[in-house]
């Protein structure tokens, strides 16, 4: 599965936040990235041209979904269709899809990845 969604990085590891504008990289605000799906992985572009010529998003290296739990984030209530996905090093991500549809689709898939 691949698309478009709108990124906020909440965890750098289990016990750090991910860095504020006032560090030198800004991770904590919401970016569009094109997220491809792989067998234990998910990649980040930024758009779907950047996906198709291998092209990461600033670099970064696809995440592994090893030992990641992928959740909706009822605990998020400042925007809809709001989905969590914690990874095995403490990573943690938001990732907003564009309805309920969407979001359930990329939950079920990343279970199944
Ligand atoms: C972040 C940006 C995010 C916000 C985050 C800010 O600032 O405004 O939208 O998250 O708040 O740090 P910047 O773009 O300057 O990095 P929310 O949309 O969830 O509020 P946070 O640090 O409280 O998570």
């Amino acid at each position: 599965m691949e698309g478009l969604l709108y990124r906020k990085q909440e965890m750098e590891s289990h016990a750090k936040r991910a860095a504020s504008s006032f560090s030198l990289s800004s991770h904590r605000s919401w970016q569009n990235v094109y997220c491809v799906l792989r067998k234990g992985s998910l990649g980040f572009y930024k758009d779907q041209k950047s996906a198709s010529s291998g092209i990461p998003y600033h670099g970064e290296v696809p995440i592994s979904l090893g030992e990641a739990v992928c959740e909706v984030a009822h605990d998020y209530k400042k925007r809809k269709h709001v989905f969590k996905l914690r990874l095995g090093d403490g990573k943690e991500f938001l990732f907003q899809a564009k309805d309920e549809p969407e979001m359930a689709s990329w939950i079920h898939s990343i279970h199944s990845a």
